[in-house]
């Protein structure tokens, strides 16, 4: 496996630049990445110590699905484009296969089962009333609201229904979107619990909600350009149900089957809100200003959507690689290296710590964050990988990944063991071949495991999660799978 250092010519230089100006005392504490440019025009070097975020998600994009990530079908410019501007982690991991507990650990920087947020809670009207994301816990936009940022979410939050638990009370100043895990993309329809929403009220109109989502963003990072700002923009798409409009299924005649024809419309539709996105961030010179992520909240569920985990095995809802391994990708111009490609695994939960430090916020003292600053990572500050190993619990399924080894177990089932490096798509299992090896990922497994909660919920889809992904929903059966 490649460090994340000697990545390329472009990186050595940078760092080689900051290192020297550290040295002559003329950089501060605060700046953390190469160079000390100032941004002509914009907020320039105003805001160079509380640079603006945009964190963009896609839901159940697998990991095979851009253009960067080898898809030759769909093109995806635009959001290929963060790749070439900035660095694309072929190990980039989420710490859930499933929608929501994937955004509990996103926005909070710890494990999700630390707190109880290990399962998804059902469809909107059987929600476990248990369900969201406890008080108790910090999100990234209650950190940033409190430093002076204006904050604003659109699109799809799956972390809570009650009031106090809405994006609204947990640190967005702005939402536009709805509060369940899927919604129809052309209709406001959704009932009480899941309607498309501005702040906490409902609204009737709505477009295509890609088309929305991207339009309020767009008119967040207009309305905020003289502020420091955090966009959290979680798109819907990718997901079910498959639905798109002429405009962009027209782009893609030359693909029969319709099932594909409409997720590569959906996926265009996204890509399309992104170059929207980005476009924004160029034209007000807000470029080296601004910290960009993407992600896909889980892995594909191939049969249901298309959408596709190439070359991984598995799928959403699993904890081999097809359901956990995502595209990530970050972009920060004059900041971060680019086109720079990393092969270290890194997760989800390394949002959250990465953004405190490249604005300059203490780690929080109360409670550990699980993730980690991946900055000196990516200028050649530290060249220890940031995770000796990371960790996936589903319910009955497990895994854990410890350099270039991976250990899972299945609901039913031995555990299993591969060398990712060997061996990416899970084709071999090594278990019965090294039996001291296993032991030692076991062992480490199980600290992690005596460390958590059980899950604070139970009932739900996601106990009978089919093998696609898809959703069987029989609530009142035991899970056989997960639950
Ligand atoms: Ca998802």
């Amino acid at each position: 496996m490649n460090s994340m250092s000697g990545q390329g010519q472009k990186s050595r230089t940078t760092l080689g630049r900051r290192d020297f100006l550290e040295a002559l005392g003329i950089v501060g504490a605060a700046t953390l990445l190469g160079g000390c440019e100032t941004t002509p025009g914009g907020k320039g070097g105003m805001h160079s110590d509380k640079p603006n975020v945009i964190l963009i998600v896609a839901d159940d994009m697998g990991y095979g699905e851009l253009g960067i990530q080898g898809s030759k079908d769909i093109p995806t410019p635009n959001i290929d484009s963060i790749a070439h501007n900035g660095v694309r982690f072929t190990n980039g991991y989420v710490s859930c296969p499933i929608c929501s507990p994937t955004r509990a650990g996103l926005m909070t920087g710890r494990y999700q089962q630390r707190f109880g947020h290990e399962l998804n809670p059902g469809p909107a009207d059987e929600a476990n009333p248990e369900f969201g994301l406890p008080l108790s816990e910090t999100t990234i936009p209650e950190r940033l609201k409190s430093l002076g940022y204006a904050t604003g979410m659109f699109g799809k939050w799956h972390l809570g229904f009650r009031p106090e638990l809405q994006p609204t009370k947990r640190g967005f100043d702005e939402f536009y979107g709805f509060l369940a895990g899927a919604h129809p993309y052309l209709r406001a329809a959704g009932g009480p619990q899941n309607a498309i929403m501005r702040g906490t009220e409902p609204v009737a109109d709505m477009d295509y909600t890609t088309d929305a989502f991207t339009r309020e963003a767009v008119s967040f990072i207009d309305r905020h350009k003289k502020d420091p700002f955090f966009l959290y923009l979680p798109y819907n798409a990718v997901h079910a149900p498959l639905e798109s409009l002429q405009k962009y299924l027209s782009r893609f005649e030359g693909i029969t089957d319709k099932k594909r024809r409409t997720f590569a419309a959906m996926l265009s539709a996204l890509d399309d809100g992104v170059g929207q996105v980005l476009g924004k961030v160029r034209a007000l010179g807000l470029e080296k200003d601004t910290l960009i992520f993407f992600i896909s909240d889980n892995g594909g569920p191939t049969s249901q959507t298309t959408s596709g985990n190439a070359p991984l095995r598995g799928f959403k809802a699993q904890v081999l690689e097809g359901g956990i391994r995502i595209p990530f990708l970050m972009q920060w111009k004059g900041r971060l290296p680019e086109g720079k490609v990393v092969d270290t695994p890194v997760i989800s939960l390394d949002i959250h710590p990465t953004i405190l430090a490249a604005v300059g916020a203490p780690a929080p003292q109360d409670k550990p964050l699980d993730g980690v600053d991946l900055l000196p990572h990516l200028n050649g500050k530290k060249n220890a990988p940031p995770h000796g190993r990371l960790f996936w619990r589903f319910g009955e399924q497990s895994a854990i990944r410890m350099g270039d080894w991976k250990m899972l177990k299945m609901a039913k089932g031995d555990s299993q063991l591969y060398n990712l490096a060997e061996d990416i798509a899970e084709g071999n299992d090594l278990a019965v071949q090294n039996p001291e090896k296993l032991k030692e990922l076991q062992t480490a497994y199980d600290a992690w495991n005596a460390t958590l909660v059980p899950p604070r919920w139970k009932r739900g889809a996601q106990g009978q999660q089919r093998q696609d992904g898809s959703q069987k929903v029989r609530p009142r059966r035991k899970p056989k799978n997960a639950g």
